[in-house]
């Protein structure tokens, strides 16, 4: 029956940990997915979490199902959390909010939202590159997929003057995706001053943003900051798309944990979306899953827990920043190199976009046990103390 099924490809990401799980030589790196590790390599499960984990457990909660839409106290505070506690939208309730399949399932909800509701356009334009789900997740969702220019291979840095003309370019009324802050995979975030810019050329054009916040607070170490992008588009009158991810930010990978939501006109527009939104998700998978979501009410409604939390968040983007710190001068300072690397200092949140070579990641991964993604990403998180003098060496090696 299955003899006509091709064997498919491994996922780019994804993939590279396989690889580096086969591999044997006790220097081996995985560089490959983004996922916080603390400084002896180990995953950080957050102190926050874990005493939030023991409060519930304490409370011997029932197993019941949530609703659709999800937990409700845990989607309020997660949008308080993202559009800002005093946010006009959120207070004149007309925004549309559901709990979501963490960050990868509120762009789904969201894509198949658009693709059905969307009245302009079927096609949803992305950042060239972008987090490499982002095609498949919107291709799945029914939207033609597009890219306008983003990154500068020649200044490792944005290339804000493309990027304008191609925003204005676009017919009018497009859907473009946004990276709200630790752009994925190349670590460059417009200033202030340039959110401004895309602001206006999007405003002007009747663009509809969907902003994708999946590193809420790994940017800067502060999670208000972070959420500039947002807010400011949402005060100047846009209505926004938003999926939003704990999986990062509160360690909560396996837990799913996220929401999706969307700013409307009024209190009956939100209404309706909403509708429609629990209409869609109930063939998908009913109802969200319960833990993840009560870990994260919890943390956000208890101010000794929030507070932890932050400063836990903090610490994490503190340990990334010291990293890019210390990989750069192994570079230049032991090593020598004659290349320009402040773009490893430059970037921000998880990932260094390192403008290595497809032939260089792989002489990287075979010659030295460094595994990163082809396009020459490397997650700054799975770098410690201990390796990253081996990572500036190997590095080195290959560029020479
Ligand atoms: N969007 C971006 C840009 C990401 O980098 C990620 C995770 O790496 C996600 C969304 C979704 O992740 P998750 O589904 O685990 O929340
Ligand atoms: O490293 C990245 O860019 C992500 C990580 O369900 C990831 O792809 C891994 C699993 C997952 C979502 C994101």
């Amino acid at each position: 029956t299955w003899a006509q099924v091709p064997q498919g490809p491994p996922d780019p990401i994804l993939g590279v940990t396989e690889a580096f799980r086969a591999d044997r030589d006790p220097c081996k790196m995985n560089l490959g997915v983004g996922a916080y590790r603390d400084n002896d390599g180990k995953p950080y499960v957050l102190s926050c979490v874990r005493k939030a984990e023991k409060r519930l457990l304490d409370k011997s909660m029932d197993k019941e199902y949530l609703g659709i839409t999800g937990h409700p106290g845990f989607v309020q505070r997660a949008s308080k959390l993202a559009y800002g506690a005093d946010s006009p939208a959120l207070a004149e309730s007309r925004v549309a909010a559901t709990q979501s399949i963490s960050g990868t399932g509120a762009l789904r909800i969201g894509g198949e939202f658009l693709s059905r509701y969307y009245p302009y356009a079927k096609k949803i334009y992305l950042p060239t590159p972008s987090w490499g789900n982002h095609t498949p997740i919107f291709r799945d969702s029914g939207l033609e997929v597009g890219q306008y220019r983003y990154f500068d291979k020649t200044t490792n840095g944005l290339n804000i003057d493309g990027m304008l003309e191609d925003l204005q370019n676009l017919p009018a009324n497009s859907i473009v995706l946004m990276h709200a802050c630790a752009h994925n995979p190349t670590g460059v975030d417009p200033t202030a001053e340039q959110w401004d810019q895309i602001s206006q050329v999007i405003k002007d054009r009747d663009h509809f943003c969907f902003f994708d916040m999946a590193y809420q607070g790994f940017a800067s170490g502060n999670v208000d900051r972070d959420a500039q992008a947002v807010r400011q588009f949402v005060s100047r009158g846009h209505y926004v798309a938003l999926s939003q991810s704990f999986a990062k930010n509160m360690g909560l990978y396996g837990e799913r944990v996220g929401t999706f939501s969307l700013v409307c006109q009024s209190t009956e527009e939100m209404k309706a979306v909403e509708s429609q939104l629990k209409i869609l998700i109930r063939p998908l998978y009913s109802n969200p899953p319960l833990n993840g979501a009560r870990i994260v009410n919890q943390v956000l409604s208890d101010s000794t827990l929030y507070s932890e939390w932050l400063s836990e968040v903090k610490g994490m983007a503190d340990r990334i920043i010291s990293m890019r710190t210390a990989l750069k001068d192994h570079l230049v300072n032991d090593f020598g190199s004659q290349h320009n690397w402040d773009h490893i200092t430059n970037q921000i949140g998880m990932f260094c976009y390192t403008g290595l070579k497809p032939d260089q990641v792989e002489k990287l991964t075979k010659e030295h046990h460094v595994y990163l993604t082809k396009d020459g990403r490397i997650s700054i998180a799975g770098i410690s103390s201990r390796n990253v003098e081996y990572l500036a060496q190997s590095i080195h090696a290959v560029t020479k």
